[in-house]
């Protein structure tokens, strides 16, 4: 579990160092990389060192080697995308926490969300993939950004 976790803070710094300039592609993202048959999740939206007005805040997100479905459908091997804003995830073991104003359960297979009424100042979000029982889905590639909102 310790190493689990220690890995994902790696991928947090990797995520950080790694920042494009504004206007690049970034060339972390892992939905656009060959190679992997990982799970991934990945932010399209915010880009990575953004800054944001006030007042919405948009998410667009992007999936590879993995279905993403609504959880009443049931899929064998469905997953859907899970936001973090400005938390943790706690375990990559047991079920991600129920929806709040930072933790967001996109249940229908939505590939867009929108947080209303984001304080300004530094942000953190994280997309990851949970199954039908929120589970995060095993050896997933998870995806971070940073981004600032005026
Ligand atoms: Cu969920």
């Amino acid at each position: 579990m310790k190493n689990v976790m220690a890995m994902v803070g790696g991928l947090l710094v990797t995520g950080a160092i790694c920042a494009a300039p504004a206007g690049a592609q970034s060339v972390r993202r892992p939905c656009t990389a060959q190679g992997s048959h990982q799970a991934t999740a990945c932010i399209m939206e915010p880009k990575e060192g953004a800054t944001l007005p006030a007042g919405s805040l948009h998410v667009v997100l992007a999936a590879k080697n993995v279905s993403i479905s609504p959880v009443a459908a049931a899929k064998p091997n469905g997953a859907h995308y899970h936001l973090l804003l400005d938390t943790d995830l706690e375990s990559w073991t047991d079920p991600i926490p129920p929806a709040s104003d930072h933790v967001v359960h996109l249940g229908q297979g939505q590939k867009e969300y929108t947080f209303e009424g984001v304080s300004s100042g530094q942000h953190r979000l994280i997309v990851v993939l949970g199954d039908n029982n929120h589970v995060p889905v095993a050896h997933q590639h998870a995806d971070t950004t940073y981004f600032s909102v005026r």
